[in-house]
């Protein structure tokens, strides 16, 4: 199942033909700098190239009026003159004699791109295209966008597939209002946009794209804003709003199809967007949604004016795709104030709509009418904006890392009468071990159990963790007599010998031992049903759901609210994932968890099962392989018990990890 990418030069054949400043960014050379940068680093030809085709009429009436299509059909007959005057009926757009040729590739090729992964002849893709769509509305061009290429796609699958629910994620830096416009009363269509709003002093200026516009009648909900009020968000407030806002949502509506509105004027050094998130975030981004719909994911591109921070981005964008491990989040800071505000504004307008944020807080009091001008203008230095305006055009960040996929994608380590699934690789350390440290394990963690297999199976483990820090192999597998010694072994081996951080996730009920959750080299996060007197504290963190792990939707609530945002806060170099005997999982819960662990420690998990769990064996090496896990189809609401407790957990893990906070400090 491969990734699909979908480009023709045919969509660079057309410009700007007078002077006009709002639209001079919008240039040719945006396509041919996201190509050339997928064709020179490989990543093109590891793609299954797709042709475009034109959209039909009907397909564009999908979401446009008669009247606008029959208008545009005449632009490439017109004068220069007659494309000015054609043009000024609109808002920051232009017209060109072939523009009306390339609006109806890019609407064919994202619908291409729906062909090819509804049919399964790819898992997901991308489409490079020109002119954008997400601007532009029933009967008008805006924003250099003429047809809007992903609410034509998402109607089509629809219509076409009899996909019932689509989510539309638009993480460009501008408001898709036309998508918005298109889909607000329509509760088949989920519309996700973050975008750059200064209180509306920014384009497009739209008193509709505040977080309280949450969509109409039957649609009521369906529709999240996320203005951002300051320029300089960073990859911080990015991964934020996605943990705390979209992900929980996303996962509570369960989507047939995912649609990204792929802009990436969101990234650092765009002119237009003024925000400071690294490229390499999108490969978070696009990660996170990669579970989603059985993986069905189709990226459109919309903005990015940038050229060397759109090339990157497109670059980590299907070099994720493609299953590659995600790099380490590069310099995570927390949230700012002015994220913190938007988050919690749009989290309380959505809560009469989404169980999973039934308890969220309610509206700050800074955004009350005159108290929302007086905290802008008294804002401290935790603040961003200002400053950052001059010198966005000088911007200079590192180039992202090269990602290498190691050689190795899976290592088991498995009794023998136990069958290596394809595409993975058995594990066994032939080696002598090494005197010194057998005596060293045999002393401290076998001591009353003389057993050589336990003792291998050790060895093993820990030569694998060695190879995971060498990047010779990416994530591992073992069946285990007990994962509570084995945990502890290797925990104790990474974080001494190698010194380096591990984050361990124990599902089910336990004790993990005290040695390891004192170690500040590790972070625990245990899920289970057991309460005890036993606080969580920095290091060890226990969450507790009423019925246990069997509770799907508390599960869910628990991994986005609060494990993604720790191990992203964390940042550790090995991911040891527990299954505790018993844990009352469901499988596809665990192999979506063992999918989204991997957007951490650059996909290094190592995951330990009892050898009882023969059975789970498969699953998880599929989940390790990067393959989707199967959805978890619509989410019960949480216990309301469990979800306060939870919200009463993260509040006082909030002073410790900032990355769990949801709400803007109080001001006055
Ligand atoms: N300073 C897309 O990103 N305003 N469209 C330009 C120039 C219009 C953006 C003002 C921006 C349109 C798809
Ligand atoms: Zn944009």
């Amino acid at each position: 199942m491969g990734t699909a990418l979908i480009y023709d030069d045919e969509m660079t054949k057309y410009k700007l033909l007078w002077v006009d400043p709002a639209c001079k960014i919008e240039v040719p050379e945006r396509l041919t700098v996201s190509h050339e940068a997928l064709v020179r680093t490989g990543l093109a030809d590891r793609c299954v190239s797709v042709p475009v085709r034109e959209a039909t009429d009907a397909e564009i009436l999908l979401a446009h009026s008669e009247e606008y299509l029959e208008a545009v059909k005449k632009t490439p007959y017109m004068s220069l003159e007659d494309l000015m005057e054609f043009t000024r009926q609109y808002g920051d757009v232009y017209f060109h004699p072939n523009i009306y040729h390339c609006a109806k590739l890019a609407a064919g090729a994202a619908l291409q791109l729906v062909d090819s992964v509804m049919t399964g002849k790819v898992r997901n893709g991308m489409t490079l295209v020109r002119p954008p769509g997400h601007h532009s509305m029933r009967s008008a061009a805006n924003g250099f966008c003429v047809f809007n290429n992903v609410a034509i796609a998402a109607r089509y699958a629809k219509q076409k597939y009899g996909v019932q629910r689509v989510l539309i994620v638009d993480w460009d830096i501008h408001h898709g209002q036309g998508v918005q416009y298109c889909f607000e009363d329509d509760p088949s269509v989920l519309y996700f946009s973050w975008h750059r709003y200064e209180h509306q002093k920014f384009w497009p200026h739209l008193r509709n794209s505040d977080y309280d516009i949450v969509g109409k009648e039957k649609g009521a909900g369906f529709n999240i804003n996320v203005p951002w009020n300051k320029v300089g968000m960073e990859n911080g407030d990015y991964l934020s709003v996605f943990c705390h806002v979209l992900l929980p949502v996303a996962y509570e509506f369960c989507p047939d199809l995912v649609l990204v509105c792929a802009g990436f004027d969101s990234a650092i050094g765009d002119p237009e967007g003024e925000m400071c998130a690294t490229p390499d975030v999108f490969a978070h981004l696009t990660h996170l949604l990669m579970n989603l719909a059985g993986g069905k994911l189709c990226a459109v591109l919309e903005g990015g004016y940038n050229l060397t921070s759109l090339a990157q981005s497109v670059c980590q964008t299907v070099q994720t795709l493609l299953g590659d491990p995600v790099p380490r989040p590069a310099s995570l800071n927390s949230p700012c104030i002015s994220a913190l505000e938007s988050l919690q504004c749009v989290r309380s307008a959505h809560k009469a709509y989404w169980s999973c944020l039934k308890h969220a807080a309610d509206l700050p009091t800074s955004t009350i009418s005159t108290k929302r001008i007086k905290l802008r203008e008294g804002e401290e230095t935790t603040e961003k904006g200002g400053e950052e305006e001059k010198d966005a055009e000088e911007k200079v960040w590192p180039e992202p890392p090269k990602r290498v996929t190691p050689p190795v994608c899976a290592a088991l380590v498995l009794p023998d009468d136990v069958a290596c699934p394809e595409g993975c690789e058995r594990f066994s350390f032939s080696e002598d071990l090494d005197p010194l440290l057998a005596s060293k394990l045999r002393e401290s963690f076998l001591r009353d159990a003389d057993d050589s297999t336990a003792l291998i199976t050790i060895s093993s483990l820990i030569a694998l963790t060695e190879k995971m820090e060498k990047n010779e192999i990416c994530s591992g597998l073992a069946l285990v007599r007990d994962v509570t010694k084995a945990m502890t072994s290797i925990v104790q081996h990474v974080t001494t010998v190698l010194s380096n951080r591990v984050l361990v996730v124990c599902v089910g009920d336990g004790n993990v031992p005290s040695h390891i959750t004192e170690d500040r080299e590790t972070l625990v996060v245990q899920m289970g049903s057991a309460q005890t007197d036993e606080q969580s504290c920095k290091y060890y963190i226990r969450v507790c759901l009423k019925k246990g792990c069997s509770d799907t939707s508390g599960f869910v609530q628990a991994v986005f609210g609060l494990l993604l945002p720790l191990g992203y806060e964390y940042d550790p170099s090995l991911v040891v994932l527990v299954r505790m005997p018993d844990s009352g999982v469901s499988d596809s819960l665990w192999q979506q968890l063992t999918g989204l662990l991997q957007s951490f420690a650059l996909g290094h998990t190592l995951v330990l099962l009892q050898e009882e769990e023969k059975a789970l064996v498969g699953l998880t090496a599929s989940s390790l392989l990067g393959n989707p896990a199967p959805s978890l189809k619509q989410l019960q609401a949480p216990l309301t018990e469990d979800v306060e407790a939870l919200e009463r957990l993260r509040h006082r893990l909030q002073a410790d990890w900032k990355l769990l906070q949801t709400t803007a400090p109080q001001t006055q």
